[in-house]
């Protein structure tokens, strides 16, 4: 089978309820890319990748489609059933840019899927669950509104919560943690995610002054050159997310024992394939981790949710995705949703979706 042509969308998501709000700022709509692969013998496979904005991470909308350009014309005739071959005829062609080889790694195991007649998840290893944990992250915000939304969060059935915090006084997040606490406590477990803004010195106060509650400390700081200094004097389980920018990065992390956690993001990472590696690894070392994304829709939803019904259940951090977010799917076979705090395993084969490409308008890029 070979890869007879690619096409590159651009696609707007808006944010529902308004806006997005992060320590590194606030979203109300989002540029996604996505890539639709066909082959010589009729198959299509969709990918996605969707920077949460140009400042979460150095990936942004436009660098995705320029390497999505430089890339796709001259994979034209590859095997889209031979992943790593394809991977590794990506690295050949251009270096770094995993984000935007990510799109074409998910297309490649929806295709893959499609022609072997098998999930996504089964081609991963196999999946441990159908209903797979999903966890629910809160915008910054004043602290009785975000304990508000816990509880309601909370009662739809959500097994964990991710506060966010950072770029304020941190005593707001302080207060904000407690009365979390205060609420939900002993409910949901607890994540507090600072996106890289906080400093060194407001990381220890946040953990010594919560030092009775039990939750995570994500991605605290910047670097992770900051966290050797603090490392054990930090009361707190940490996580990295942002920082662990690629598979090298995880291993220097948990060689270097920075780290009792991930936050993992599949494109961030180039895609399945090298998500798997790092399931190897976190498994081997006993670390938990979730698998997310930074945002975009069914797409990539549904690459998320297939990669995380394999993860050990003892190791499962539950799988993001910003459904509750958007206004709708990318079709009428496209519904991955988060239902009490659970998504349903798609029952393939492939990643299970089959999006309307009529949504997408003309291609901005288009091969074969
Ligand atoms: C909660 N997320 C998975 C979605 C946002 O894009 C940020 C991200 C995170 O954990 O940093
Ligand atoms: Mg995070």
């Amino acid at each position: 089978m070979k890869i007879s042509e690619i096409s590159v969308y651009s696609h707007q998501i808006p944010v529902v309820h308004g806006r997005y709000r992060m320590s590194v700022g606030e979203l109300t709509t989002l540029e996604t890319t996505l890539v639709r692969i066909v082959t010589d013998d009729g198959l299509t496979g969709w990918g996605e990748t969707c920077p949460v904005g140009p400042v979460y991470q150095p990936h942004h909308a436009a660098g995705a489609q320029a390497a999505l350009t430089e890339l796709a014309p001259r994979l034209i005739g590859e095997d889209p059933t031979r992943i790593l071959s394809l991977h590794r005829r990506m690295n050949a062609l251009l270096d770094g840019h995993e984000y935007a080889k990510a799109a074409l790694d998910i297309a490649a195991h929806d295709i893959t899927g499609k022609h072997f007649q098998v999930r996504v998840a089964d081609l991963l290893g196999g999946a441990e669950t159908e209903r797979v944990p999903s966890y629910y992250a809160l915008a910054i915000g004043e602290p009785d509104e975000v304990a508000e939304q816990a509880v309601r969060r909370a009662d739809e059935g959500y097994p964990r919560l991710q506060l966010k915090a950072g770029s304020r006084p941190v005593e707001i997040d302080i207060e904000t943690v407690r009365k979390v606490w205060e609420r939900v406590g002993g409910r949901v477990q607890l994540a507090v995610d600072a996106n890289r803004s906080l400093t060194a010195r407001d990381v220890l106060r946040l953990s010594r002054e919560c030092r009775d509650i039990p939750f995570v400390i994500e991605q605290p700081t910047r670097t992770m050159d900051e966290l050797p200094g603090i490392r054990d004097r930090i009361e707190h389980a940490v996580y990295l997310d942002e920082t662990t920018v690629d598979v090298n990065a995880v291993l220097r992390a948990v060689g270097s024992h920075l780290c009792e956690g991930f936050g993992l993001k599949v494109t961030r990472l180039g895609g399945l394939l090298p998500m798997t590696t790092v399931r190897g690894i976190c498994e081997a070392r006993s670390l938990p981790h979730t698998c997310d994304d930074a945002w975009g829709g069914d797409i990539i939803a549904a690459a998320c949710t297939h990669l995380g019904a394999t993860v050990s259940p003892r190791l499962n951090e539950g799988v993001w995705i910003a459904q509750p977010y958007l206004g709708g799917h990318y079709g009428p076979d496209c519904d991955i949703d988060v239902v009490a705090g659970h998504i349903a395993l798609p029952p393939g084969p492939g990643l299970g979706i089959t999006p309307d490409e009529s949504q997408f308008g003309t291609p901005v890029a288009a091969f074969g």
